[in-house]
């Protein structure tokens, strides 16, 4: 019995997460060959995006212009890392993620947007570097524009300054993107704060009083959580598990607050959002737990939900 189509489809998609150039080719061929080898159907049709996925792999990677800086977009959302040089922002992305990307002790050591993936409470984030915004990038100083353009797709920014730092530093970077047009929730992250003098998180908090401050030191396990933490709520997305045949799914899926069970279903597959007849939930938004609800009933963080067909 060949694996249905729809898991199919699923399961390539998350074997290509994170793949590029010459790894998402080799995965992609890996596929092929398990896609049973049918002319016609869903199955010839998955073959046909795939071997179209080859192709556009191809020609991104002989795109790569040493000037290219765009990012692709990956996981349930694109958080910005933002701040001056030398701060420890690469550093937080490695102790985040898995990658391994060039830190210094000198300023500039990056010198575009690194994306790394991350998983927090089972939902992939992507979380994104971005390098060197100097006083004038709006104007276009140091490459800002480009810059600012990677950052304008980000649903959310952690602005990184160092813990013992002049608070105004950050507020150079702040007004530069704020010059540039962008608005997005926004979070302080005061780094290396395993050597910031003592008072020094209260000087910032006074000195920035309309954002959060949260210290993080990438050698405390515990300020690395705390950080997690606070990615996933700038997020402003909700975790929803699904329940089918008795099972609870262990990976939730992430949907927009105030989404309803029919955005459940429709998440599920498109063919299902008009086809059903409710839901089974259990969690937060539940009186008791399985209660049975209609389409229109809105789902909340933490909830398990069955749909029914
Ligand atoms: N003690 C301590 N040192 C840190 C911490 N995070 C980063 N560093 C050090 O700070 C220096 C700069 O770190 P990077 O991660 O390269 O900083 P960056 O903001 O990415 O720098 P650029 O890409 O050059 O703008 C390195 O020497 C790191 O080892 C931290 O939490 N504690
Ligand atoms: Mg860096």
């Amino acid at each position: 019995m060949p694996m249905p189509h729809r898991t199919f489809a699923q399961v390539a998609k998350r074997r290509l997460i994170g793949k590029e150039g010459r790894d998402r080719i080799r995965e992609v061929r890996a596929l092929l060959a398990e896609l049973p080898d049918y002319r016609n159907g869903p199955y010839a049709d998955l073959r046909k995006s795939l071997l179209a996925e080859i192709e556009d792999t191809r020609v991104r990677s002989s795109a790569v212009h040493r000037d290219s800086i765009a990012v692709r977009r990956e996981g349930a959302a694109q958080i910005a890392l933002v701040g001056p040089p030398n701060v420890g922002k690469s550093s937080l992305l490695q102790a985040l993620s898995d990658i391994q990307i060039k830190t210094g002790d000198y300023a500039f050591t990056t010198l575009r947007p690194v994306p790394a993936l991350t998983r927090i409470g089972g939902v992939l984030v992507q979380l994104v570097e971005i390098p060197g915004l100097v006083e004038g990038a709006a104007d276009d100083r140091g490459g800002g524009r480009a810059l600012l353009g990677v950052l304008r797709s980000a649903d959310a920014i952690v602005y990184c300054g160092r813990a013992g730092a002049d608070p105004g530093e950050l507020g150079i970077v702040r007004a530069e993107v704020a010059a540039a047009g962008i608005d997005r929730p926004s979070v302080i992250a005061a780094t290396r704060s395993d050597e910031a003098p003592p008072g020094a998180i209260g000087r910032l908090s006074a000195a920035i009083p309309d954002l959060d401050v949260v210290p993080v030191s990438i050698l405390d396990e515990a300020s690395l959580g705390a950080i997690r933490e606070t990615i996933w709520r700038l997020t402003g997305l909700i975790r929803v598990r699904l329940r089918t045949n008795g099972v609870t799914a262990e990976e939730p899926i992430a949907l927009p607050p105030g989404s309803t069970v029919a955005d459940v279903a429709n998440w599920v597959h498109h063919d299902l959002g008009g086809a059903f007849s409710g839901a089974r939930v259990r969690g937060p938004s539940a009186r008791f737990d399985d209660q049975r609800v209609g389409r229109d009933h809105v789902v909340a963080d933490g909830d398990v939900v069955e749909i029914l067909r």
